[in-house]
């Protein structure tokens, strides 16, 4: 598994709630959100990594979520093309900051869209989800970039998925060829050969979206039977409360871009 050394984090915007959803949990407050967004940044600091803490940008009130807009591997950072029209753009901003760390920049171009929350990366692998962001195009060049630096790849179609913005909003690679996946996910086809750890309970799928960072789970709050499976299973949990953060439809994977 790799191991982190960095991540780039982007405030939330003041206009914040303006953002994308899909889910019917009420308005976020945004102060809470700050606050949430500080213990998040503090739970990345306490497993090693230096944080790059960008400025909130009200032009994309989703900005936030900056996993979006990039894919990073050791060998070069991947910029996206966000597939919700709102977010178009994002790339454009995240791209400068990430040419200070990366030498190597590749693109997705149109007409192809993607999302970095529907990339799963598992030791080498990556699982590539197919979404209504990321189209087959997107998935396309995405695959013909990682194949060029020795990645294997698997297209998952999770369009059809009830529940499911993006490919992580089901899954997480939790290391050693184990996957925590959503009871809807874990007969499919593509994840054979991997251990599953399903979430026992559907009320509880929003928990499939976790970090393994150095070694450590950073783990949403408030999903007990879930808790327990991966306390169980050995896993060393720390935990985050993202309750404004789950109104907007976002993980805790998509509030960093780690390297
Ligand atoms: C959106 O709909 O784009 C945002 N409100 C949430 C994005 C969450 N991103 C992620 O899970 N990677």
């Amino acid at each position: 598994m790799s191991h982190f050394s960095r991540a780039i984090v982007r405030k939330p915007s003041a206009n914040f709630a303006d953002g994308l959803t899909s889910v019917d949990l009420g308005l976020p407050d945004y102060s809470l959100a700050l606050e949430q967004h500080e213990s998040y940044c503090q739970a990345l600091m306490s497993c090693g990594l230096d944080l790059l803490r960008l400025d909130a940008d009200e032009r994309y009130p989703d900005s936030t979520f900056v996993e979006d807009a990039a894919i990073l591997i050791p060998e070069c950072a991947i910029i996206t093309r966000p597939g919700a029209e709102s977010r178009s753009g994002e790339e454009r901003e995240i791209e400068p900051v990430l040419r200070t760390a990366f030498s190597t920049i590749e693109h997705i171009s149109a007409p192809g869209t993607l999302d970095g929350g529907d990339i799963c990366e598992a030791d080498g692998h990556v699982f590539i989800g197919l979404s209504k962001r990321t189209n087959d195009e997107g998935g396309r060049q995405l695959a013909e970039i990682l194949a060029r630096y020795g990645y294997s790849s698997t297209f998952v179609n999770v369009r059809n998925e009830p529940g499911i913005l993006h490919l992580k909003s089901g899954i997480s690679y939790l290391g050693g060829k184990t996957l925590l996946v959503i009871p809807q996910m874990a007969g499919r086809e593509e994840f054979e050969g991997y251990r599953k750890l399903v979430v026992p309970d559907p009320a509880e799928n929003y928990a499939a979206n976790c970090i393994l960072v150095n070694g450590v789970l950073i783990f949403p709050m408030g999903f007990l039977h879930t808790e327990e499976m991966l306390t169980q299973a050995g896993f060393d949990l720390h935990l985050v409360n993202v309750s404004e953060f789950a109104k907007m439809d976002g993980g805790l994977s998509c509030l960093s871009l780690r390297y």
